[in-house]
């Protein structure tokens, strides 16, 4: 790890450094603990799974609105599992079966749900009867296994997926089910935006869709090291698991017709993208809105005065002031040196410390220090709530604006040939629909194709175009290519 002492820290460089960067972080912050024995399965810390509970709180208060949350058994039999051929043989390399209660072999081996269709789409079939009945929108937060045979990942690519967000949706016509999926794509915008990451929206080409799905909508984030993380999906099912389920349902003039399937999801990859986006060499730095601790006060003593009855009492009122305005404040009124505390909050990602010492209170002020960019103001003892609400809010424009500029910093176009293409970040070609041209230039390049940019108007204005594909020069569109995680 490389490290550089000063006078009270270990700051861990994140440039060029990212993949112990990152598992550093997840150790010293306490969001995750990696030493579970079991391969791509970890524990979550409290400090860790408050900051997962304040994200997903987000989404499900975005959900909340048009869903409605449900739960569904982790255990599926064999039969409902292979019942969608496409669907089947996108998974059954990533199944964990359960075949025995105690030393009893079970008659029906029994799946450990990768994702949920075939637990819910049977159930769907009883709950559906008429038109009345639809749409139907249902959510739930759950763990899902997928034995993955690449590297695994903590939050990244795990074995159990512990914060699996799968929402699914039946309705009467095609149009409807697409509508819904514009519907999916906004809500999936407004969370990553509320959690200041930056993303590209495409649709993937058509070797890389769910299994089962007529087409898949995906979100990429962009981790420090310039590869692409996928961290939302939105697929739209047609009739084809409706089929195959035999799910249908009555319609107003009495025909008997097949629903039309919407399902999407998200993991605690979200969590990965908000820690790897905007962390930096002193550790966390978290948008305030899903900050566990929002404001650490800390008492400024010096040995040789002791504590001082005056400095605890001021801070102690700040921070049941704050409490009372709704924001999560802490007091630090350990017996740690200032120095230690500045260094645990700045690797927890408190957006903002207050200090208060003796001469601040002769002058009835306390100095703000802000995490993002360790800023400091003033401000007088009689503002601090009003000051904190405004600073927080700052604070997030910051974190935002400096995210947007490192991602489109790290957008290339590309006009013409391959040559020189391996870059970082997320490369724009020209490329045609063949499946072998994809893959001639995910092998060349080392990177994967994600697709064509959808949905972002500023986007679609730029990136449109036609060219001649890079590989076998017939028409083309601009897609975009990236190394992936
Ligand atoms: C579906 N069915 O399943 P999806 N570790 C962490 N995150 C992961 C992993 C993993 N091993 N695999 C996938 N993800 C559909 C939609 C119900 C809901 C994350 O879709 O297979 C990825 O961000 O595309 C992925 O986009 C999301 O879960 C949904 O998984």
């Amino acid at each position: 790890m490389m490290q550089h002492k000063t006078e009270t820290k270990t700051i861990l460089q994140k440039e060029n450094n990212f993949s112990e960067w990152y598992n550093e972080i997840l150790k010293r912050a306490e969001i995750l603990d990696i030493r579970y024995p079991v391969k791509g399965v970890y524990v979550w810390y409290p400090y860790g799974y408050k900051l997962r509970n304040l994200i997903y709180g987000i989404l499900r208060s975005l959900l909340d609105k048009e869903h409605e949350e449900v739960l569904f058994p982790m255990l599926i039999p064999e039969k409902e599992l292979m019942m969608e051929k496409e669907h089947v043989k996108g998974f059954e390399d990533e199944v964990f079966w359960v075949t025995k209660g105690g030393s009893t072999e079970l008659d029906i081996p029994l799946a450990l749900r990768p994702t949920s269709e075939t637990a819910i789409y049977p159930v769907f079939k009883v709950w559906i009867r008429s038109h009345r009945d639809l749409p139907l929108r249902i959510y739930q937060i759950v763990n899902t296994f997928r034995y993955e045979t690449k590297h695994t990942r903590p939050l990244i690519r795990l074995r159990e997926i512990t914060s699996f967000k799968e929402a699914h949706t039946a309705h009467a016509s095609r149009a409807d089910a697409e509508a819904q999926i514009k519907k999916a794509v906004a809500l999936y915008k407004n969370f990553f935006d509320q959690l200041a990451i930056p993303y590209v929206i495409t649709r993937r080409p058509d070797w890389d869709k769910f299994p089962g799905a007529e087409y898949s909508t995906a979100f990429d984030a962009l981790m420090p090291d310039g590869r692409a993380m996928q961290i939302a999906t939105i697929h739209l099912l047609g009739e084809s698991f409706a089929r195959t389920f035999d799910i249908v349902y009555e319609d107003k003039d009495g025909a008997v017709k097949f629903v039309n399937q919407t399902c999407y999801g998200i993991s605690e990859r979200c969590v990965a993208a908000v820690i790897s986006v905007h962390g930096d060499d002193h550790g966390l730095v978290l948008p305030p809105e899903v900050a566990p601790i929002q404001v650490v006060i800390v008492p400024i003593v010096f040995s040789s005065e002791g504590k001082s009855a005056e400095v605890e009492k001021a801070c102690f009122v700040v921070c049941e002031e704050l409490k009372k305005a709704g924001i999560r404040a802490f007091l630090d009124n350990s017996d740690e040196r200032p120095g230690a505390k500045y260094y645990r909050w700045e690797m927890k990602g408190v957006p903002l410390r207050i200090e208060i010492g003796p001469r601040d209170l002769r002058n009835n002020r306390c100095e703000f220090v802000r995490r993002n960019d360790f800023k400091r103001m003033q401000v007088p003892l009689c503002d601090v709530v009003p000051e904190v609400e405004r600073t927080l809010k700052e604070i997030n424009d910051c974190i935002y604006e400096r995210a947007k500029e490192s991602f489109f910093a790290n957008i290339h176009k590309s006009e013409g040939a391959m040559e020189g293409l391996r870059r970082k970040g997320i490369v724009s070609l020209f490329l045609c629909e063949s499946e072998r041209c994809g893959k001639e230039v995910e092998e060349r390049l080392g990177v994967n194709v994600l697709g064509e940019a959808v949905y972002e108007d500023e986007d679609e204005e730029r990136e449109k175009g036609e060219g001649g594909c890079v590989i076998c020069s017939k028409e083309g569109k601009r897609v975009y290519v990236a190394r992936a995680y």
